[in-house]
């Protein structure tokens, strides 16, 4: 069965659309997991966490027969091999891949909670999704993602 995974992207350390435009590469190359639609590139102020730099955000959908957990496990591949690279020349948090959603599914476990828990929480994440997925619903809220934006944008 082949579900539209969503993913977050983000970058504040080194060459960050270089980064995100990579991991976009990467993820593209990887079996069962194929292009549909990718946000503009936005830069936004860090939410919480150190002071910290500006950070590039996007989403991504997928078009993938992967399960929720084999996904995970593809996106934390991804970003070992952008974060071993940053270990040696700017630090660990070059890249973050988070699934946000994957189809209807939900997912609860310690190491994997589908829809991200959050998703509706965050602007950096919501703009760009809603970029893609405008009426994709949240299986738990029962809202499409549209309405939270305006939800939480106000
Ligand atoms: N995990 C559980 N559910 C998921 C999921 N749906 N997707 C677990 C991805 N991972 C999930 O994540 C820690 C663990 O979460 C993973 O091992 C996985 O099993 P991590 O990415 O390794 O750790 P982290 O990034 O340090 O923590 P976390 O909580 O993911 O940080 P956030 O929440 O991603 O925050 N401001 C702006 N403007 N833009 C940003 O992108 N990002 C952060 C990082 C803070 N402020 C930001 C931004
Ligand atoms: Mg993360």
């Amino acid at each position: 069965m082949e579900l539209t995974a969503y993913i977050g992207l983000g970058s504040n350390l080194g060459p960050r659309e270089e980064t995100l435009r990579q991991a976009l590469q990467d993820l593209a190359g990887r079996g069962g997991v194929t292009v549909t639609q990718v946000s503009g590139f936005a830069e936004t102020e860090p939410v919480g966490g150190p002071p910290q730099g500006p950070f590039i955000n996007a989403a991504a959908g997928r078009r993938t027969a992967l399960s929720p957990r084999e996904l995970l496990g593809v996106l934390q591949q991804i970003e070992d091999r952008f974060g071993r690279e940053r270990d040696v020349r700017w630090g660990p948090r070059t890249l973050d891949l988070d699934l946000l959603l994957y189809g209807d599914q939900i997912v609860s476990d310690p190491e994997l909670q589908v829809p991200h828990p959050l998703l509706h929480k965050r602007l950096f994440v919501l703009e760009p999704l809603c970029e893609i997925a405008p009426d994709v619903v949240h299986p738990i809220l029962h809202k499409t993602v549209k309405q939270l934006l305006e939800d939480l944008a106000g």
